[in-house]
């Protein structure tokens, strides 16, 4: 047992930023445990390793002792243990359920993976020649996923007048690659659901130990 406290191991900004977002919502007990840099630090990759043995951020140790990952599973864990006027994910007979669905899986499936192989380039494809088709064609459909969350988003939030965990991812990614600048030009409405998600109040300690937004400071 852990007191009740949720362990989360991560780094300032990157995928676990979703999750402390999540758990800072909801209010619960957070020890947040930088993890090093992956890429840079192999060290810190195998001391990860010990945590979670795909040596992926982010990875929560529940209070019950349990490892959990994977950002979507973790999503629609808390949700279930959440007042319900509280809940991030809309509920079996909510409207808004399907498209929540459906664009949890698509961040995870079609848009997270890009990440994952992206910063992995150079030990997945070797070849140097290689690897630079590789990167551009993996950028270009990182892209063109955007593009397509994007457009589904009506505003004020992903799903419209609801708030839910989308808009938190949307918050953390449009800081990733392509980059800001990126996201404000070429995908307006996920770069304003970003915005209200950084101003709010109840996130604001979350947000320091993950870098504030630029312009937030
Ligand atoms: N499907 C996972 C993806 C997690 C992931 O790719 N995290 C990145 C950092 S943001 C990572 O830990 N990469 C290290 C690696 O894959 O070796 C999730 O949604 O939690």
């Amino acid at each position: 047992m852990t007191d009740g406290l949720w362990t989360l191991y991560g780094q300032p900004g990157w995928g676990s930023a979703i999750v402390d977002l999540q758990l800072g919502w909801y209010g619960l007990p957070t020890a947040f445990i930088p993890v090093g840099h992956l890429f840079e630090d192999p060290a810190a990759a195998a001391r990860l390793r010990q945590i979670n043995p795909l040596g992926q951020i982010p990875a929560l140790i529940l209070p019950d002792g349990t490892l959990m990952t994977e950002s979507g599973a973790i999503t629609l864990l808390l949700a279930d243990m959440a007042a319900p006027e509280r809940s991030l994910v809309p509920p079996p007979q909510a409207p808004e359920r399907a498209a929540f669905l459906r664009w949890l899986l698509f961040i995870n499936s079609a848009i997270y993976p890009c990440y994952t192989v992206m910063d992995r380039a150079d030990t997945l494809v070797p070849d140097p020649a290689a690897r630079e088709g590789f990167s551009v064609q993996m950028r270009d459909r990182l892209l063109a996923a955007y593009r397509l969350w994007d457009a589904a988003v009506t505003g004020p939030w992903c799903l419209g007048g609801r708030m839910s965990a989308l808009d938190f991812y949307a918050a953390v990614m449009v800081r990733w690659t392509p980059g800001p600048e990126w996201f404000a030009a070429e995908a307006p409405a996920l770069w304003a659901v970003a915005q209200r998600v950084w101003a709010l109040p109840e996130l604001a300690e979350v947000w320091r130990r993950n870098g504030l937004p630029a312009g937030e400071e």
